[in-house]
């Protein structure tokens, strides 16, 4: 049961992936996620080559099931990351934060399979034109650097207008957003802020609480006057932030106040004065469990409710 071609294309079990967190989607995470039966991502983000190297070779070390690295297009690292991919035969890509147009013929040449997030159908169409094999089609619910389109009125569109796999993600983390993503066309699902919330995560255990204790409006986009929205949950930080943005501080000055702000909540636990980058989903996650009982219970979960769905259709005859 819910077995798509993306199960096939990836060689997994389930059709779920594990969105390529900076600093949160280390190697312990992937390997959960994939030993479970999942796609487990670990994330380049900022980091230099011989980093991203060494938590290749960790997962290797520990699991032999497949993975993906995610490539943050914005780093200046970004070329030697996808040089460092094929050199290690890694055997997925996802990217983020831009297009990997240039990259694409590349990665095919190694034959790594090649996997953007796209929050336009404009970017899903030239990206499957290029010959990418799948595409995360995300919503503007998602947590970090987002779009502006919702993952409901999105996924559909690009669905209806590309051949590939399509992958939603942005607002999803229970069987319920599961199946909702199947009904709209998607072939399977992304999910970050849910993973956070996990035991193998390795983030800093006051990052996870803050998403365990957020409510449903805690989730709020910073940097949409710059060109540079990203979601982050309310605190001290996003307060003053979201100040000096009303004053009209220039880009570069927000920008250099945004340094070091995800590692400082991320490794250090600073969740008043760093960036608790989560999704809009996050009010929804209310406890803290291993990678194998998330999706498990997704599966589980999204069983009933089509049971549940048939047996309505039963009702109206
Ligand atoms: O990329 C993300 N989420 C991110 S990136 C990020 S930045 C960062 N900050 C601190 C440390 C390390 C990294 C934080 N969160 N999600 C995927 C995503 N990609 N969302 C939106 C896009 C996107 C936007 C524009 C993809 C393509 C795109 O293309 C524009 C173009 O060039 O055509």
């Amino acid at each position: 049961m819910f077995k798509t071609r993306l199960c096939r294309l990836l060689d997994i079990k389930y059709p779920i992936l594990q969105g390529g967190m900076a600093w949160v989607a280390t190697h312990e995470l992937a390997v959960a996620v994939s030993e479970a039966g999942g796609l487990g991502i670990i994330a380049a983000g900022n980091s230099p080559p011989d980093i991203v190297r060494d938590e290749i070779r960790k997962f290797r070390s520990l699991s032999s099931k497949p993975f993906g690295v995610n490539i943050m297009l914005k780093s200046p690292f970004a070329e030697d990351i996808v040089g460092l991919i094929c050199q290690e035969r890694v055997p997925v890509v996802t990217t983020g934060a831009g297009s990997p147009a240039k990259y694409i013929e590349y990665f095919r040449k190694h034959g790594i399979k090649v996997i953007p997030v796209v929050p336009t159908v404009s970017l899903a169409k030239r990206m499957e034109r290029e010959g990418v094999d799948a595409l995360i089609v995300e919503g503007t619910e998602a947590g970090g650097h987002i779009g502006d389109l919702t993952t409901m009125a999105l996924v559909p569109q690009v669905a209806e207008e590309v051949s590939i796999p399509v992958i939603a993600a942005g607002g999803i983390c229970d069987g319920r957003g599961f199946l909702a993503a199947l009904s709209l066309g998607a072939e399977g699902v992304q999910m970050g802020t849910r993973f956070i919330c996990s035991t193998e995560c390795r983030v800093h255990p006051n990052y996870k609480a803050r998403i365990v204790n957020s409510k449903d409006r805690d989730a709020v986009v910073l940097g949409k006057a710059t060109g540079h929205a990203v979601r982050v949950l309310k605190n001290q930080f996003t307060r003053e932030y979201s100040k000096l943005e009303r004053d009209g501080l220039s880009t570069e000055k927000l920008g250099e106040l945004g340094v070091g702000r995800l590692k400082l909540a991320a490794l250090e636990g600073d969740t008043d004065k760093g960036f608790v980058m989560a999704g809009q989903i996050a009010g929804l996650i209310k406890d803290i469990k291993p990678c194998k009982e998330i999706i498990e219970d997704i599966i589980k979960e999204a069983k009933k409710r089509m049971e549940t769905l048939a047996s309505l259709k039963g009702g109206l005859g």
